[in-house]
């Protein structure tokens, strides 16, 4: 297995805890009713972003889904972007023009998410042929569900990419439900990337709760991807330690399955991994972790002191600009 330099494995402990503790924060703060809209979580999903955005340059971009959080903090977006814009703030990510579901900042190569399920496939695809067309060694990382593989858009987008050999990584993050729908009463097949085969490019199945693997599978797909050879689908097997939703106590999904996947917590696996290789103490972990709780607050008064847009700027940004 490759082993990542340390200064890289302390940067994806510290953005998993940020990712984690911002959504912890966001949900107190949203039943409180603090913030306006909806929110689906990524709890318990974090290795997937972070495994995959370690491996991405800042010219680099990814897509992502009504979930995306977690996959725009991990490919740079600022705590204190994301939740000024989960406050629907001006100085929020998209002016607070978004909220929750379509979080993103183009100036990191963060494609405001797009929630339509399986939409963002055929965006990553395009972008993908635009890093080609204009000669550049960019790639795109496409973040989608289980809910997605049996989309038309999932269908034509992969299609497309492995025809013209566009530098893209789908990353199917399989929590193993779409809402409430278990992925056993939507697809035929034991493992998602079985459906690479069908477009003619190399499929992998990855432990999605263990970043370090992540990190290495979606590494070679990227390398692949940046030498035009064409993408790569990465299935990432995973579980959402939270409800689909705000309100969704998870009443289709077995007590004894979410306590198995508890204990595969992303977080937990790889504060194990870490100190049983020695490449951090205890002590430094708890460091990390105390200094992006602070991180956290301070994200949050950012936000509370921020403006709401203003009614007569409602028509900026209707129209895509030259
Ligand atoms: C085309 C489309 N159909 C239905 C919905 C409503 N919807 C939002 S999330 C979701 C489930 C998506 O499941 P999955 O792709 O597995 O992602 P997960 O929520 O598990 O991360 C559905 C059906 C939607 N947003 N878009
Ligand atoms: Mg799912």
């Amino acid at each position: 297995m490759i082993r990542p330099p340390r200064e890289s494995l302390v940067r994806m402990y510290q953005r998993m805890q940020q990712i984690r503790q911002l959504e912890e924060k966001v949900y107190y703060l949203f039943l409180q009713g603090d913030m306006p809209g909806t929110l689906h979580l990524y709890i318990g999903m974090e290795a997937c972003a972070v495994g995959v955005c370690e491996n991405l340059r800042h010219e680099d971009y990814i897509t992502s889904t009504h979930r995306p959080h977690g996959h725009a903090i991990a490919k740079g977006v600022s705590l204190k972007a994301v939740m000024a814009e989960l406050f629907g703030k001006s100085v929020g990510c998209c002016g607070g023009y978004g909220g929750s579901m379509h979080v993103g900042d183009l100036a990191v190569g963060s494609v405001p998410a797009i929630a339509i399920v399986g939409g963002g496939v055929p965006v990553a695809t395009g972008i993908g042929l635009s890093c080609k067309m204009r000669k550049t060694d960019n790639v795109v990382c496409c973040f989608f569900g289980d809910g997605a593989v049996n989309e038309g858009a999932f269908h034509e987008g992969l299609n497309m990419a492995a025809l013209w050999d566009l530098p893209v990584v789908f990353v199917c993050e399989n929590n193993l439900y779409a809402a409430s729908t278990p992925i056993a009463q939507a697809v035929k097949l034991a493992h998602l990337s079985e459906r690479a085969g069908a477009y003619g490019i190399p499929g992998v199945t990855v432990d999605g709760n263990d970043v370090l693997a992540v990190y290495e599978v979606v590494g070679q797909a990227v390398e692949r991807a940046r030498r035009g050879e064409g993408p790569t689908f990465v299935e990432c097997n995973t579980y959402r330690l939270c409800g689909h939703s705000r309100s969704d106590t998870c009443g289709y999904r077995d007590r004894e399955e979410e306590a198995e996947w508890k204990k595969r917590d992303p977080l937990l696996v790889m504060e194990e991994n870490l100190t049983e290789a020695k490449l951090i103490t205890p002590d430094e972990l708890l460091g990390i972790k105390e200094a992006v709780a602070r991180e956290i607050d301070e994200a949050v008064q950012f936000a509370r002191a921020g403006q709401t847009p203003k009614p007569e700027d409602c028509m900026q940004h209707v129209c895509a600009e030259e």
